[in-house]
């Protein structure tokens, strides 16, 4: 890989928080939504067990919303939403896979009902804004839809929930897993919801006035000595072991949500329509020919894959490591491959032609990652 750094611009946008991020001494970033999203800041294996320990402060701006607000708006979210929002309730959050008309996942993001009227679509990286708004106007929809103001900032890890009492007040406590409640700071109302990428436990605050970056970040860490509070950003370690899958990386416009094992957050089965369903029908008749699964693999400690590598069976190729690294706490490399479906099995036995060398591997359900990272610390 080169060594040459990114060049700054406009078209590569900051956050409200990139000035804190960089002064904290960030070391390393991804773009994301066409934004700045730092990956690391004293390592990847640092920052994870101080995760898994502490709390952490995180800026994911990147997880841009794509607002709905009009008459249609309920309609309009339910058509894009392969997750079936008919009934969903003002306050919730909705982990929302998006398909197009062949099933393929455009994006998965987590969906906000914020009124009768309005929803924000919390997205991953693919530009999503541009298929709602083409939907809207083909189908001459009563909405009004936009990329507002909004930049989430994540509270992480196991006392994050102490440190959101000290800031926003004992009633953080009420907020139950993905539900969100308005919390008042600097004149405003913020959405709060206790959700976030990792599975330490945390929260979102969805600022919607970016000139408050720098003061929403300072109050929160005026109050985290006591927890250790530091920066971070999603971990990569922590991540796979919680089978948290990256659009773009562990699935992307070639794949179902069938294939990526998301079929617990469809139903194929109602009456409700939606964008991609008669094409999920046809896959889950016909049986998914591949499907994405964990692996552990042996060897030396494996750094980040920056491409698929090849998933191979008696010399031919049967699948690609999607993701993968070195996990201390459950230790060996852990990953994800996406696999013909002959060998999507727990214990099923591959070699992975990696860069970093040929090596081992077992094949696991995703889920299974995170209950070995924890027996084993
Ligand atoms: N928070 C917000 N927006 C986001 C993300 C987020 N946008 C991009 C990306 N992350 C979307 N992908 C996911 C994937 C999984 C989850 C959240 C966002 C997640 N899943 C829970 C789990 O797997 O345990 C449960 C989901 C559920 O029960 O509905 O948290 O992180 N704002």
């Amino acid at each position: 890989m080169s060594r040459a750094t990114i060049l700054a611009s406009r078209r590569l946008r900051a956050t409200p928080y990139s000035t804190r991020v960089a002064q904290m001494g960030a070391s390393g970033y991804t773009v994301y939504n066409h934004m700045w999203l730092a990956t690391m800041f004293g390592g990847l294996a640092q920052d994870y067990a101080h995760l898994k320990k502490y709390a952490q402060i995180w800026d994911v701006s990147v997880e841009r919303q794509v607002q709905i607000k009009g008459p249609d708006a309920h309609k309009l979210a339910c058509m894009i939403s392969a997750r079936d929002l008919t009934n969903a309730k003002v306050g919730r959050c909705y982990y929302a896979p998006i398909c197009d008309q062949h099933g393929k996942i455009i994006n998965d993001p987590v969906a906000l009902r914020l009124a009768d009227d309005k929803y924000w679509f919390s997205i991953a990286d693919s530009d999503l804004l541009l298929w709602v708004q083409g939907l809207a106007l083909g189908l001459n929809l009563d909405v009004d839809i936009c990329e507002p103001d909004v930049s989430p900032l994540a509270i992480q890890g196991p006392m994050a929930e102490d440190l959101m009492v000290d800031v926003f007040g004992e009633e953080i406590r009420d907020i139950k897993f993905f539900q969100f409640k308005a919390f008042p700071f600097e004149g405003r109302m913020l959405n709060i919801a206790r959700s976030g990428w990792s599975k330490q436990g945390g929260f979102e605050i969805y600022l919607d006035d970016g000139s408050l970056g720098e003061v929403l970040w300072d109050a929160i860490w005026e109050k985290g000595e006591p927890y250790y509070l530091r920066p971070g950003c999603p971990n990569l370690i922590e991540r796979i072991e919680g089978g948290l899958l990256s659009y773009g990386n562990d699935m992307n416009r070639e794949n179902t949500p069938l294939e990526i094992g998301l079929e617990k957050f469809i139903n194929l089965d109602s009456d409700r329509d939606f964008i991609g369903k008669e094409a999920l029908i046809a896959q889950r008749d016909v049986g998914i020919k591949k499907r994405l699964m964990g692996i552990e693999m042996d060897g030396e400690e494996m750094t980040p894959v920056p491409e698929p590598e090849d998933v191979v069976v008696d010399d031919v190729k049967v699948g690609i490591l999607t993701s993968a690294v070195f996990s201390p706490d459950y230790g060996a490399n852990i990953g994800f491959v996406m696999i013909a479906i002959e060998h999507a099995h727990d214990g099923a036995v591959v070699e992975v032609q990696s860069a970093q060398g040929t090596r081992k591997g077992v094949i696991c359900e995703v889920s299974s990652l995170w209950s070995r990272a924890q027996t084993s610390e």
